[in-house]
């Protein structure tokens, strides 16, 4: 039987189940870099040239090995412009027997899939994606019967699992978590290790230079792109992450610096997600340094968790909650993305930093991502939507079925709850705290209102003003909203009027 197998540029993994019982004799890959994946959000230009550079060299591996690959590039002048058309194109050309696909990473494409089944005429067999540790099945018989669902938890399962950090039935250290130590700002000093780039070699250049003429208009800077691209180069920074980053990752996991793009972050997100290396590896990487005494317990804990519990977590949310997961609008919240969001410019120093360093690196950390871009967002009232856009296209390890959860659930807590037990939402003490952005901002986080006042002081408290009836019910904004009865009225006007004369003053993007 001769087989057509499509693989998507995020499935570029030599074990991705579509290449099962693959016979080089007879089956043939179908790759295609499409206009259609490449603008229904307009990807930052390093994602871009990070997608088509990377299934340009998994295509090289794969015909090394002796795989027929038949391969669309972009600039080909008869490009199909879409997976649909390339797949309809080549079932005519090559007549196969069946067709054999991985299932994708967001519900868009599914759809796409599904309608092959019923109109391409061969057989099309749409496989479960391996490459984690949960299938979708095993979380949503996890979720069934709770009301809501907590990471901890499924985290836990996964841990018992996976055998990962356990002595037996418990976690190594006595404590499954260990996120209480992991919540330090850096101190003066404190030496940041150089960070693993790779320089665009030929392929890159090739795609870069297509990518800047084809889609200039795109968000971001090529400059000083250095994403890895092929599994060689995933692996070596991965090396380079255990070895240099891994032993601070978590006491210095939330810290954010001025002119600091990586801190210690692992990087690796992109290469992760594009399939180039397997969670499982990241994992075993991590555990094996602490076995070894290369790595403390907390930072080894808290970067499994995050792939073991949040990655595979939100995953299994996104596929058990879709379609009707992104149309949820707990909070109400319609106003339009300021046009800072693409500029950068702003006189909010952290906004500026995160958005600059995202429009350089198509990257920034969690915490940035989650409580200085985000809590705004979230504490401005900005739509669900526009805000999920954004954070679609412009990260380099953004893909639908991770981006969302975190977006919609983690973020924006438009989902009422059902990702979070709270909102993630903070004043200007916590960005204080956790960064040296306040130093040199034109707003000062200790004043509370006035022309001096740091805007994230009175916007949280005008989210909780404006969200009382939906939020005060939540036995974790217990607190604040104690806080909140005991504000005299004529301060909780103030707060108001200085929040509504802050947000009409935004200009929206165009
Ligand atoms: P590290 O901080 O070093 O973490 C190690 C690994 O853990 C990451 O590589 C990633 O695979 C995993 N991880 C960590 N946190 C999460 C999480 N919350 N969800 C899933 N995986 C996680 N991550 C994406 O991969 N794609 C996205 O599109 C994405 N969008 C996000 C949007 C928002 C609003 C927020 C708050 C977070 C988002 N994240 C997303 C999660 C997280 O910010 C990134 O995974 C991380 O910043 C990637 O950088 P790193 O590889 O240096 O990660
Ligand atoms: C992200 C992306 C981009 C930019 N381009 C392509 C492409 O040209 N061809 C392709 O097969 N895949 C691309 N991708 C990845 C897909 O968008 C991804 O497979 C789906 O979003 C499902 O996760
Ligand atoms: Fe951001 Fe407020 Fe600090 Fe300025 S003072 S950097 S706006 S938190």
């Amino acid at each position: 039987m001769s087989r057509l197998v499509l693989l998507l540029g995020d499935q570029l993994s030599r074990s991705i189940s579509a290449l099962e019982g693959f016979d080089p004799a007879r089956d043939r890959i179908l790759m295609a870099e499409v206009a259609s994946e490449a603008t229904y959000v307009r990807h930052h230009k390093q994602k871009l040239v990070m997608v088509f550079s990377a299934m340009r060299h998994f295509a090289g591996t794969l015909r090394a090995e002796g795989l027929t690959v038949e391969y669309w590039r972009i600039e080909d002048p008869d490009n199909p412009g879409s997976l649909d058309a390339a797949l309809r194109r080549a079932v005519e050309r090559h007549r196969p027997e069946a067709v054999i696909l991985t299932e994708p990473g967001e519900w868009r494409v599914l759809e796409m899939m599904r309608d092959w089944a019923e109109t391409l005429g061969p057989p099309v067999e749409i496989r479960p994606d391996t490459r984690f540790f949960a299938r979708i099945e095993d979380f949503a018989r996890w979720a069934e019967g709770r009301k809501t669902y907590r990471m901890e938890f499924f985290y836990r399962e996964m841990r018992r699992k996976t055998g990962l950090l356990m002595e037996g039935d418990h976690p190594v250290g006595g404590h499954w978590n260990f996120d209480a130590e992991n919540r330090k700002a850096l101190p003066a000093g404190h030496r940041l290790p150089a960070r693993l780039r790779f320089p665009p070699d030929g392929v890159t250049r090739d795609v870069m230079a297509v990518v800047e003429a084809r889609f200039g208009g795109h968000f971001g800077s090529l400059d000083g792109f250095g994403w890895p691209v092929t599994r060689e180069q995933a692996l070596e920074a991965l090396d380079h992450f255990i070895a240099d980053a891994l032993p601070w990752f978590g006491d210095y996991q939330d810290a954010m610096k001025r002119g600091e793009d990586f801190v210690h972050h692992a990087l690796l997100a992109p290469a992760l997600n594009l399939g180039l290396i397997l969670p499982g590896e990241l994992c075993l990487a991590a555990e094996r340094a602490w076995l070894e005494g290369r790595a403390p317990l907390n930072a080894v804990e808290g970067f499994i968790r995050q792939i073991l519990g949040w990655r595979e977590y939100v995953r299994g949310l996104y596929w058990l909650e879709m379609p009707g997961y992104a149309e949820t609008n707990a909070l109400a919240a319609h106003r339009p993305l300021p046009d800072f969001y693409w500029t950068g410019e702003t006189d909010l120093r952290c906004l500026a930093e995160v958005v600059q360093a995202t429009a350089r690196n198509a990257y920034a950390h969690h915490i940035q991502r989650l409580m200085v871009t985000g809590n705004f967002a979230l504490l401005a009232g900005l739509a669900p939507k526009a805000v999920e856009e954004w954070y679609l296209l412009v990260y380099a390890d953004a893909y639908e079925w991770v981006e969302l959860p975190n977006t919609h659930g983690m973020a924006l807590f438009a989902d009422g709850g059902l990702l979070a037990s709270k909102p993630y939402a903070a004043s200007g003490a916590y960005i204080d705290r956790m960064s040296d952005y306040c130093t040199g901002c034109r707003y000062d986080p200790a004043v509370k209102s006035g022309p001096e006042a740091c805007p994230f002081n009175y916007l949280y408290w005008n989210f909780l003003i404006t969200n009382e009836t939906r939020l005060a019910g939540n036995p974790r904004m217990a607190m604040p909203y104690r806080t909140l009865a005991k504000m005299a009225p004529a301060r909780r006007a103030e707060i108001v009027a200085e929040s509504v004369a802050f947000l009409d003053g935004l200009s929206p993007a165009q």
